[in-house]
Order: structure tokens, then sequence, then C-alpha cells
């Protein structure tokens, strides 16, 4: 059982967005089911949460459509090293890009928007992909006391993968909560998927892998 401490834990909450769900522009399967899930541990478990949105600007450089010739899921090289490439999704301003509607935001402290860069994706709520623009989540964090993040939402091979890790790169506790997670699961070169890779990653980086059950 993993006791909660509501001083110093807090609930992340990454990219539940209808962009991310069935019917959206990069449906992750399942990724509507969390919802529900999520909704219980912000009203009935955790007093202190954040949420993450990706907010894309048209024409991100993480898109296909801004690679001639690319087509989604290719990973192309990057100043800042490998990217996967994904189909036009988390349009700024846009219905499917807005927190799912049934969410219960009034539970938020802050909603963090991240991938605004046109050149420069990020999955994590910490940094960009270029590892070097920050996007000052772990002051935030810490100006308020947080020691333990636990992690739900979308995806969990990527942007809740990456920010798990990054929480503890940058010196928080890191709970993913994976009941409460859908992952994309992208074949890789080497025949292992993304959420194979992101799951041994989070493990070898210190990322506790729980489900909500364990809860206290
Ligand atoms: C995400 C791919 C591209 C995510 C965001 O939320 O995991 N994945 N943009
Ligand atoms: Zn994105």
């Amino acid at each position: 059982m993993l006791q909660i401490d509501q001083a110093t834990d807090m609930l992340a909450v990454i990219d539940v967005q209808p962009t991310f769900m069935p019917g959206g522009e990069l449906p992750v399967v399942g990724g509507d089911e969390i919802v529900p899930v999520i909704n219980h541990l912000l009203c009935n478990r955790f007093r202190s949460a954040f949420a993450t949105q990706d907010w894309h600007p048209r024409g991100h450089l993480s898109f296909a459509s801004a690679h001639p010739g690319a087509a989604p899921f290719d990973v192309v090289a990057m100043p800042y090293g490998p990217q996967v490439l994904w189909p036009d999704h988390a349009i700024q301003g846009s219905l499917n890009a807005a927190l799912h509607p049934g969410l219960h935001q009034d539970r938020l402290q802050m909603i963090l928007r991240k991938g605004c860069n046109r050149s420069i994706d990020s999955y994590s709520a910490f940094s960009e992909n270029d590892r070097a623009t920050s996007t000052g989540l772990a002051e935030w964090l810490r100006a308020r006391g947080v020691r333990r993040l636990f992690f739900c939402g979308l995806a969990t091979d990527y942007c809740v993968a990456w920010s798990a890790e990054d929480a503890v790169a940058s010196g928080f506790e890191a709970v993913v909560l994976e009941d409460a997670c859908r992952g994309i699961g992208s074949p890789g070169p080497d025949g292992r998927d993304s959420l194979t890779v992101g799951r041994q990653r989070m493990i070898a980086a210190g990322v506790a892998l729980q489900d909500t059950t364990a809860l206290g």
C-alpha cells in the first residue's frame, strides 16, 4: 500500500485531451477509459493536482505534414536528436486540444501548456525535447513543498514516461499509476514497441510503476 501524504504528494494529469483519444487526431487505444479513473483520483484521493496540455502551433515540426515525403511514425533527425513524426494533433485552440470536457478541472491548481515552440517537441512536463529549455515546473513544485508526483494520463510511453523520468532527474519521487494511463505502443527499429521500451526506461530511471489499487 502507498500512503498519500497530502502535504508533499501531488497528482500530475498528463495530456488528457480528446486529440489523444478514439476519434481524435492521434488516438491512443482506450485513451477515453481513463477519464473516470482520473476523476476518482482528483475527487477522492489527492488534494493537490496539476495538468499538462499538449499545445502545438500549426506546422509544428513534430508533424509528419511539415516534412515533405515523410509519414506519421517515421523518425527524423532533428538538431536535438531523433524525433518521431506524428499526425497533426493538439492544435492550439482546437476543440480536441482542450482538456477532456468530463475531466474535473476544478481540482487542478495549474495547467501547463507545452510544445508551443514550432521547432522543438516537448514530451516532458519539465523540459523541451532539446533538454535545454525548462518549463519551470520543478521550481513551481518545489515552491509548494512537493516531494512526490503520481502520474496519470496519456501517453504512457511518451509524455507520461518522459515526465516521470524528468521528475526523478529533478529530485522528486515519481510513481506512474499504470491503470490510469494508456500507451501508444509504436513499433521500434529493433522490434520492441515503445511501451516496452518506455516501461524499461522508467524502471531503470527509478520510477515506480503501480496501479491505483495500491493507493491507501
Ligand atoms: C504525446 C506524442 C506527441 C503524448 C504528445 O501526449 O504522449 N505523444 N505529442
Ligand atoms: Zn504532441
